[in-house]
């Protein structure tokens, strides 16, 4: 069994609510490292990435909030994913702001020639510099990773584009901005919203999204961002949307990934303890993580 080792990103800069820099800390605080080990994996805590601190814009007119101290946290984070993989390790990066993801992805993706990527969320984090109506980062890690938007996040760690569209599988998405539509239809990107999810069923959707990627593809990232779910299930988070996918059918996508062993990589992020009730978003990625890593219920 591969050593699964944890890195914590206490990134808060690529949105403007405070408080998802505590993310890392109301995780462990909430079990993984007991959780995982229960299962009986070996796990190597890495500690947090250190991230700089901006209270106030650096330049105001820039289009991309915070971008440099993002871009520098997210090499950091690349640099030490990228040293997990070739020690052999399994990355579980703990968020932080969804902006993590190209740091991640950097340092995932030039371990493997057809990377997969499985995009849980409620949205497709595919803005570029452009089409981004916020100027936040956390909205743009997909389309920087596939190559479009500001050419210091899509060539990070020195190389781009990271992945390609036809290996990717949005799950979860019901607030598309209409620069992102555009992108999905012009790449052909996969998208499950929540109208194929409640026609199909979770089930058939994840069956679909494993069959999709396991043949072409020679290892399959999660980027899970904790508002694929319902805010009633996953209260702390930054950018909640209604109508968002259960506790119930996360638990069991997450068991239908560890059924196909095709995951390799994984992030979980957005975990805001300010808006959180009682911690609880924190300990419903843990108990996904639990789901992810083999965990059965009898
Ligand atoms: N996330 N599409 C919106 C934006 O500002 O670009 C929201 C992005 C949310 C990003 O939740 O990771
Ligand atoms: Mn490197
Ligand atoms: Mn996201
Ligand atoms: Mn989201």
């Amino acid at each position: 069994m591969k050593k699964i080792s944890l890195v914590g990103v206490p990134m808060d800069l690529g949105q403007t609510r405070r408080g998802v820099d505590m993310g890392p800390s109301a995780i462990r605080y909430a079990g993984v490292i007991e959780r995982l080990e229960h299962l009986k994996y070996d796990v190597e805590d890495n500690g947090d990435i250190i991230i700089g601190r901006a209270e106030r814009l650096h330049n105001p007119n820039e289009r991309l909030k915070n971008l440099k101290l993002v871009a520098e946290g997210n090499e950091k984070l690349a640099e030490k994913v990228d040293k997990i993989l070739e020690n052999g390790d399994f990355p579980l990066v703990l968020g932080g702001d969804h902006s993590i993801a190209i740091g991640t992805l950097a340092g995932v993706a030039k371990h493997y020639s057809n990377l997969g990527v499985i995009w849980y969320d409620a949205h497709g984090d595919l803005n570029t510099e452009e089409t981004s109506p916020s100027g936040n980062i956390h909205g743009t890690p997909l389309a920087a990773s596939l190559g479009f938007g500001n050419p210091v996040l899509t060539n990070l760690h020195g190389y781009g584009p990271k992945i390609k569209p036809e290996n990717v599988v949005v799950i979860g998405a019901r607030a598309l901005d209409e620069g992102e539509k555009e992108l999905i239809k012009e790449q052909g990107i996969k998208v499950y919203t929540m109208h194929e999810i409640d026609r199909l069923g979770m089930a058939k959707v994840m069956e679909e999204a494993i069959s999709y990627l396991k043949d072409k593809t020679d290892g399959v990232h999660l980027s899970l961002d904790l508002d694929g779910l319902d805010p009633i299930d996953a209260p702390g988070v930054g950018t909640p949307v209604m109508g968002g996918i259960s506790y119930r059918e996360s638990h069991l996508a997450m068991e239908m990934l560890a059924e196909s062993e095709i995951i390799t990589s994984a992030e979980f992020v957005e975990v805001n303890p300010i808006l959180d009730e009682r911690n609880r978003t924190a300990k419903v990625a843990v108990a996904l993580m639990g789901s992810l890593f083999g965990e059965k219920l009898a």
